[in-house]
């Protein structure tokens, strides 16, 4: 018997050519929805970044508007921290001098720091001492009175962004600069007002296995300590140049 076909051969060619073109046709939507999602995304990620930038250049204006249109060229703007002995130390504690400088382009930059500290035992060479960032810039009652470590995400030690972590003084002297940094001089959360604390101790790092590691690294006794505030560009240079002669 014979068998006919349903379709007429060219026709079923030509239904077999459109299912195939409806096929690449669905996976070439596919594809492009993909990668209009993708595009959407980084588009998305744009936008919160330029939401950020714009919300950190209207902090800025708020808290310092002096300085507004000096970052808004995207200039780099500088920090010194002056080190001083803590008022109260006890007599034959290391007295410790010397300036944190910081460094960052707004708005966007991350921070830089260079530490020039003397007044270490010089035979202290391999006892690490903590640096860190404190919640408050008040000095009055010494290094005491600049309150806990500066936390304003609520973490443990050592996530806090003034964590500098362990400095190993080389005949006495601390000549150190570091780069991408955590904290910040300019967003909600800067560290401008703010002080820097150098301690007795190492810092166990969180590894102590008790609350004051989570709190404070068991770094011990506050040794130096100063207020940050903005400084002129020339003094990170010199500070810059001083450390690039101690490098030889
Ligand atoms: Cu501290
Ligand atoms: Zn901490």
């Amino acid at each position: 018997m014979r068998r006919f076909p349903i379709l007429s051969p060219s026709l079923e060619s030509l239904l077999k050519i459109s299912g195939m073109s409806v096929l690449l046709f669905l996976v070439t939507g596919l594809i492009l929805c993909v990668s209009d999602e993708t595009k959407q995304e980084e588009s998305s990620n744009l936008a919160i970044q330029e939401t950020q930038g714009k919300m950190n250049l209207l902090w800025m204006a708020i808290l310092y508007p002096n300085m507004y249109e000096h970052l808004h060229k995207g200039n780099w703007i500088h920090a010194i921290c002056e080190v001083k002995p803590s008022r109260n130390l006890e007599a034959g504690k290391p007295q410790v001098n010397g300036q944190v400088l910081f460094q960052q382009v707004y708005p966007h930059g991350k921070l830089n720091a260079i530490f020039y500290l003397d007044g270490f035992p010089p035979d202290s060479n391999a006892a690490g001492r903590a640096i860190h960032i404190h919640e408050f810039g008040d000095l009055s009652m010494g290094c005491d009175s600049a309150g806990g470590h500066y936390n304003p995400f609520k973490v443990n030690h050592p996530f806090h962004p003034g964590d500098f972590g362990n400095f190993y003084p080389q005949d006495g002297k601390i000549r150190l600069s570091m780069s991408n940094l955590q904290p910040s001089l300019f967003n909600k959360q800067a560290i401008l007002g703010r002080s820097v604390v150098i301690h007795e101790n190492a810092d166990d790092m969180g590894k102590g296995n008790n609350s004051g590691s989570l709190e404070h690294g068991n770094a011990g006794k506050r040794l130096a300590c100063c207020v940050i505030g903005f400084c002129k560009e020339e003094m990170w240079v010199k500070a810059h140049e001083e450390l690039l002669k101690t490098e030889g």
